[in-house]
C-alpha cells in the first residue's frame, strides 16, 4: 500500500523522497518530522558530518495547509557539506563497506559507490518513517527504540514501552540504564582510543497494535518478514530478531511459547511475550518487539589491509571523516523503518483513501473482533 523511493548522494546538493500511499486527511505535523531528524543526528560516538549539518525537510508536495492530500509526499532536504565535486576518488577499498563490490559491479569509481551507499540516505527514511509514526498515532499505535548493547556493555533487563518512553530521555546513546550508559559511552571512548569503531544492538518496540497484522497466507505478507527486510537493509545492519530471538534455540517449547487466555473484558490475550508480537508473521495483539545488531562502522582511522585497485598493490583501506559509533542514530533510524512496515500493514489491513474511512474500517474490526 505505501511505498517510498529516496535519491541523493552524501556529498551531493539534495536528499530527497517520494512517499506514496498515505490517504487524505491525515494532520502533518512539521516541526515533529524535523525533531525526528534531529534526533537521528545525535548520539556519542557520531563523527564531525554532524556537526555541519543542521538537518530540517521541506515537504514539496502532497501536504495542502499542514493536512495530506492523498497525493505523492514530497521530502526535499539541502546538504550543506555539498563536497561531491571536490572530494577525491578513492583507490583503496574500505574492508566492510560497499566500496569493492560496488566499484566493480558498476564498473565505476569508488567514489560513486559510497556516496550513495553512506547512511546518509538515512535522514529520508527518518522523514518518511515519521509522518508514518503520524499516521500510526492517531490509531494509538505507538513505535519507540532504545539502544541495548554498544560492543560488551549490555542491558540485561526487560523494559517496557513506557520505561523507554521515560528513562531514555537525555541518554547521550540512547539507553535507559544510566549505569549502563556509562559503560556504553566508556566503550566508544575505547574504541577511539584504539583508533577504532564499535558495533551494538538496538531495540524497537511497537505498542497498541491490533491482532491481525500482515498474514500467514502467502510468505511476502508475513509482517515479521516486511519488518526484518526494511531493518536488514539499513546500512550496517547484520542481525535481526524477534522475542525471545536467537534464544529460541536453547529454550525448551513448554518455556518458547505465550500461552493463551480470555477475559471478557479484554478478550483473548497472552501474560508473556516471547514470539515478539508475531504468531504465523502475524500481530497477535501483544507489543512488536524486534532488536536488530549494528556491525562497527566500516572506515576506520586503524586502516585495515586493502588492495590499490589502480596498482593491484597491497596497501592499507582509504580512511574518511567517519563515526566511531552510530548505534544510538540506528535506534532512531529503526524506529523509522519499523514504523514505516507496520504503517503499511495497517493500511493494507483497513484501506481507505481518506482517514476517515480508515477509520471507520479500523473501528469495524474491531467490533467483528469483539464477536469472536
Ligand atoms: C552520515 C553522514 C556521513 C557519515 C555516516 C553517516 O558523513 P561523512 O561521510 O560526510 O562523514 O558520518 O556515513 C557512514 C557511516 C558511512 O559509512 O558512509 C549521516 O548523516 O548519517
Amino acid at each position: 500500500m505505501l511505498q517510498f523511493i529516496t535519491c541523493g548522494e552524501s556529498h551531493g546538493k539534495y536528499l530527497s523522497a517520494i512517499l506514496e500511499g498515505v490517504p487524505s486527511g491525515l494532520k502533518v505535523d512539521l516541526e515533529f518530522v524535523q525533531q525526528e531528524l534531529v534526533r537521528r543526528q545525535q548520539g556519542y560516538g557520531r563523527g564531525g558530518r554532524q556537526k555541519i549539518e543542521k538537518d530540517r525537510v521541506e515537504l514539496t508536495g502532497g501536504v495542502y495547509r499542514g493536512m495530506t492530500t492523498g497525493a505523492p509526499i514530497g521530502f526535499l532536504l539541502q546538504n550543506k557539506d555539498v563536497t561531491i565535486n571536490t572530494l577525491p576518488q578513492l583507490d583503496r577499498p574500505r574492508p566492510g563497506h560497499a566500496d569493492l563490490a560496488g566499484a566493480l559491479k558498476y564498473r565505476q569509481g569508488i567514489r560513486e559507490v559510497l556516496e550513495r551507499a553512506s547512511a546518509r540516505e538515512t535522514t529520508m527514511r527518518v522523514a518518511i518513517g515519521a509522518v508514518c509514526k503520524l499516521l500510526l498515532c492517531e490509531f494509538g499505535v505507538h513505535v519507540i527504540g532504545h539502544v541495548i548493547q554498544i560492543g560488551k556493555a549490555r542491558l540485561e533487563e526487560e523494559v517496557s514501552f513506557e520505561d523507554i518512553e521515560k528513562r531514555r530521555e537525555g541518554s547521550p546513546v540512547n539507553c535507559v540504564s544510566r549505569e549502563i550508559e556509562k559503560q556504553m559511552v566508556e566503550e566508544i571512548n575505547q574504541a577511539m582510543k584504539n583508533r577504532d569503531t564499535v558495533g551494538g544492538k538496538f531495540e524497537i518496540r511497537v505498542h497498541g497494535v491490533p491482532i491481525g497484522l500482515g498474514s500467514h497466507v502467502h510468505y511476502k505478507r508475513k509482517l515479521t518478514g516486511r519488518i526484518a527486510q526494511g531493518l536488514m537493509s539499513m546500512q550496517s545492519i547484520k542481525a535481526v530478531e524477534f522475542g525471545l530471538g536467537v534464544l529460541e534455540a536453547q529454550t525448551p517449547g513448554s518455556k518458547a511459547h505465550d500461552e493463551i487466555f480470555y477475559d471478557p473484558k479484554k478478550g483473548y490475550y497472552h501474560k508473556t511475550n516471547r514470539a515478539g508480537g508475531f504468531t504465523g508473521g502475524m500481530t497477535n495483539g501483544a507489543d512488536i518487539l524486534v532488536r536488530a545488531t549494528m556491525k562497527p562502522i566500516s572506515t576506520l582511522r586503524r586502516e585495515l589491509q586493502s588492495v590499490n585497485m589502480k596498482t593491484k598493490e597491497k596497501e592499507k583501506a582509504d580512511f574518511e571523516r567517519s563515526d566511531i559509533c552510530a548505534v544510538p542514530a540506528g535506534s532512531v533510524i529503526g524506529e523509522a523503518v519499523v514504523a514505516f512496515e507496520v504503517a503499511d500493514a495497517f493500511l493494507e489491513k483497513f484501506g481507505g483513501d481518506s482517514t476517515v474511512e480508515l477509520k471507520r474500517n479500523y473501528d469495524g474490526y474491531l467490533k467483528q473482533l469483539k464477536e469472536m
